[in-house]
Order: structure tokens, then sequence, then C-alpha cells
């Protein structure tokens, strides 16, 4: 699942399938990760009378103690409540999970006692974008070992109070690194980097975290990243805890702007002049165009049910004075049931042309051959394809068209056939009140309109989609597509097959 997120005037696309965890799991009776000389992590069955809960031990469930020491036991986070003796749980004072988090790599630095420290210089040196609240610190040399290392009496690197102090005054509130404490092993108890951290004892940063033995793998690179904080709901000062970072894809402006622009354009029924000279746009840019602007109506609960071939005929290609394939998206409310209406009102200059539509029995997500085809389509009918070009006069170039969705804004389905029915060189044609207005053969479609099939395949899935079982595609128009005027009833008919009607109203 993709989502897009907007902060401080930036749009970013997250891809919440591919989570970069930076949690360290916990083992039971292992020695590590932990720190201060806390206990070992554990989980032991639960004993009353003759029952042990164990699986293994004969019982029919697991059901298990554990004994953690959130603050010596692997990645937690921990709130003021670890300095203080009023008792503020995270659980309560963690109040937004998600965040923009900056993550950067520094080493610890050397001084005179021959402690390694992070210095307020190195902080600075961040260079900090003033709208970070989260920062997550990965401290070399990052070894695998710090899995599972015990920390406990061997003074690890630590945060120098300068350096905390900046994090303050620089507005960070959570605060995530790779080593157990912000402030020495052995400081007398003065815990002072927490202290500075927090502001102890006033109380305007309680909101404010530290999350200490995450694990941050060297493959990620530094940089800003969508941060989920995640936490266990224990009240107390400090709970384990599982932080999870996303990939931002930083969303381009005129991608967005063309793409709500087209968007605008459809929903109030009103052309715009073309983007592609005035924007210079590429075709790949124009994609990116469809697909943001066909996110706007997913923003609204559309759905996409499919997606749509044009300009896989010559007559097609001609009348639109374009000449490559292409390709657009479907969605649940541009589908009209057969012998429904559309209002021309919402409409700017409606046309309607045959199609043929597949119906996709199984999950795509590779280019097909023909001797694979009827594998994946489990059914086959004529249709009419409503276009509407958000542009003026209906001109475009193929940028233009692309972005715009391919000119798509409603469709219908007549009776859907089996597989094998046979769909290559059949009569086509589109009526307007029971009056011909174009004629044409299937095999105008790529010389077979499975070819067209194939080519969705190819192009959707090169492009990054899965094609899903139950969604649709079209073929694209073997003839010219023709205006409609309301009151008009328009029928598409493939030789053989039932008609499809679209009353204009
Ligand atoms: C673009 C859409 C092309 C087809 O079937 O070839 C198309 C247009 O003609 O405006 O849908
Ligand atoms: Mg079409």
């Amino acid at each position: 699942m993709k989502i897009q997120l907007k902060n401080n005037g930036e749009t970013y696309k997250v891809d919440l399938s591919k989570p970069i965890d930076i949690s360290l799991p916990l083992i039971s009776h292992a020695t590590g990760p932990k720190c201060f000389n806390a206990p070992d992590f554990k989980k032991t069955p639960f004993k009353a009378g003759d029952f042990i809960g164990s699986v293994k031990e004969g019982s029919p469930v697991n059901f298990y103690n554990v004994e953690i020491n959130p603050h010596g036991n692997g990645t937690h986070t921990e709130c003021m409540g670890h300095i203080s003796d009023k008792g503020y749980s995270i659980n309560k004072e963690l109040k937004n999970y998600h965040h923009i988090a900056q993550l950067a790599t520094l080493t610890p630095e050397s001084i005179e006692n021959g402690d390694e420290v992070i210095t307020e210089k190195q902080i600075e040196a961040l260079l900090l974008d003033e709208n970070i609240k989260a920062l997550i610190i990965r401290t070399f040399p990052n070894e695998q070992s710090k899995k599972t290392r015990n920390y406990s009496e061997t003074n690890p690197a630590y945060f120098t109070t300068q350096a905390l102090e900046k994090l303050v005054s620089l507005g960070i509130e959570h605060l995530l690194i790779d080593l157990p404490s912000v402030d020495r092993e052995y400081d007398d108890g003065k815990l002072a980097g927490h202290k500075v951290y927090w502001n102890f004892p006033e109380e305007n940063r309680l909101h404010c975290t530290i999350t200490e033995m995450i694990f941050v793998e060297n493959d990620i690179m530094d940089g800003r990243y969508f941060l989920n904080l995640q936490i266990a709901p224990f009240e107390m000062d400090a709970t384990p805890s599982k932080p999870i970072l996303y990939r931002l894809e930083k969303m381009n402006e005129k991608i967005n702007k063309l793409a709500e622009l087209l968007d605008r354009a459809a929903l109030k029924a009103t052309a715009i002049p073309q983007v592609k000279e005035q924007y210079n746009i590429t075709l790949e840019e124009a994609y990116h165009i469809q697909a943001a602007s066909i996110n706007h109506r997913e923003e609204r609960g559309d759905i996409l049910v499919g997606y749509k071939m044009g300009f896989t005929s010559k007559a097609k290609m001609i009348q639109m004075g374009v000449d490559d394939l292409i390709w657009g998206r479907l969605t649940k409310t541009m589908h009209i049931e057969n012998h429904g209406a559309i209002d021309f009102s919402k409409f700017i200059h409606p046309r309607v042309e045959p199609e043929i539509a597949f119906l996709v029995k199984s999950d795509i997500t590779f280019s097909l051959t023909l001797a694979q085809a009827k594998e994946y389509v489990s059914s086959v009918a004529p249709a009419i394809e409503v276009i509407d070009s958000r542009y003026e006069n209906f001109k475009f170039s193929l940028e233009d068209v692309i972005a715009d969705n391919c000119s798509s804004a409603a469709f219908v389905v007549g009776k859907w056939q089996d597989v094998n029915t046979v769909i290559e060189d059949l009569e086509i044609s589109i009526s307007l009140d029971n009056e011909v207005q174009h004629s044409g053969n299937s095999n105008a479609i790529l010389d077979n309109p499975w070819e067209s099939f194939l080519e969705a395949t190819r192009l959707i899935t090169v492009y990054g989609d899965t094609i899903k079982a139950g969604q649709i595609i079209l073929a694209g128009a073997a003839t010219p597509a023709v205006y409609v005027k309301p009151g008009q009833l328009a029928q598409a008919n493939v030789q053989g097959m039932s008609t499809v009607t679209l009353k204009i109203d």
C-alpha cells in the first residue's frame, strides 16, 4: 500500500509495504542486547498445579511469563518518568507516533579521559532542518555484534550535555540512538544529559522521548524517513518499542500541480489548455501525473477497477493524430451499468467508442505471452468507452493525453462471455439512436485484440503495477469515436455478442 503525505508544504510518497525495522529482536535467555547489568530478558511457561504453559511440554497453549527490564533489555523508548518521582508514563506522554525523521551517522569522538562522546559540534554539523522533530543517530563503527551486545561495564559512548542542549535548542522531540544511554554508564547518578534533554524538572518537554538500543543496518542511507514509533502499552517510564522507518519519495511539484489541475478539470467538467508545451513534460512524467491525479480520486474514496488501452488501432491514431500505444486507469465511479445513463452536464465534450473488455482471473505481475493469456482471463465482453478529453477542443499531444488518464471518463461493459469466445475478426460498430456512426473490424486492434491485452500486461507491469484478479482491461477502440448529445442512445455492437447501450441524459 502506498500513501501520500504532506509535511511542511512538501508532498511525499511512502510505500507502507516496505518497512525498515530499526528495533532489536529480544530472544529469551540470550545475554544481549542489554546494558546496565540488567538481567537477561526471559520467557518462562506459567505453571499452576499440573499446568505448564508450553505446547512443547504437553499444554494446549503457550502461556508464558516474561521478565524484562525495559531500560536494560533491547530497544526501548522512555519519557521524563525515567528521572522523576511523578510517575510520568511513556504510554501517556508519547502522543504522536508518526514523524518525519532524519537519520544521521556519527562517529563518537575520544575525549581526555578516554570516553567516547557525541559532541555539540557534531550535532551542529548535521545542519538539521528546523522542521525535523525526530532524529535517529547511528554511531560508527556499526557492527552486527551490536544486535546482541552486552554493554554492561563497557563504558559505551554517550552524548555530552552540550550536545543534548543543542538538540533541545534545535527542537528535537524524539531522539533515537543505537547506544544504551545518552548519559555515561557511571556518572554518579547525575543523569545530566537526560535532565537537559527533558528540561527537568520543568514540564514543557513531557512529550519528548528517547529511544535507545536501536540498530540501523549499514545499507540504509542517511537522510529523511517516515518514522512510526510504536511502544508496548505499559504504564511505565519506559517500554520496549519498535520504531519502523519508511523511505520518503519526494513528489515533484510540477507533477503534483498538473495532477491537481487535471483532476479538477474532470471534477468540474471544465476544459483546460494543453500542458505539455507549457510545462515541458516528458512521457514518463505524464504517467506520473496520471497516477497522481488518480490518487486524488482514490483519496475521495474511488477505487481502481482496471485499465484501458488507447490508440491500439490505426483508426484511432489517425483520428487523434498520435502514433503510439497509451494506457490509463479505470475507477469504480467511471463504471456505468449496461443500459444505464450518464449525465451529460458532468462531461465536457463526451465521445463514445466501441471496445472489447477482458475480465482478469488472477493477478498479473509480468508480461504475458499469447499462449498464457487465456489462463489469466475469465471472460470477454463488448463494451463502450466514454472519452472526454479534459483539454480544450479535444486536442492534445501524446504526453497531454496520458497525463489526462487517456481521456477516459466512463465505461459500460456488456454481457461477459466465455474466455474462449472468438474475438478475432469480428465486425464492430458504434451507433447513435440506431444509426451506425462508425464500423470496423476487431482485428484493427493490433491485428488481434488479444495483442492489446498482452501489451497491457507488459506496459502496466513494467510500470510496477500488478493487474489484479477481478479488474477489467479495455482493448481500445477499433473505430473512431463519435460525439454524443443529451437525449441520444449510444450502442456498441460486437458481432455475435449481445449489445451494450448507454443513454445520454
Ligand atoms: C484517447 C483515448 C484513446 C482508444 O480506445 O484508442 C482510446 C482519445 O482518443 O481521446 O481510448
Ligand atoms: Mg478507448
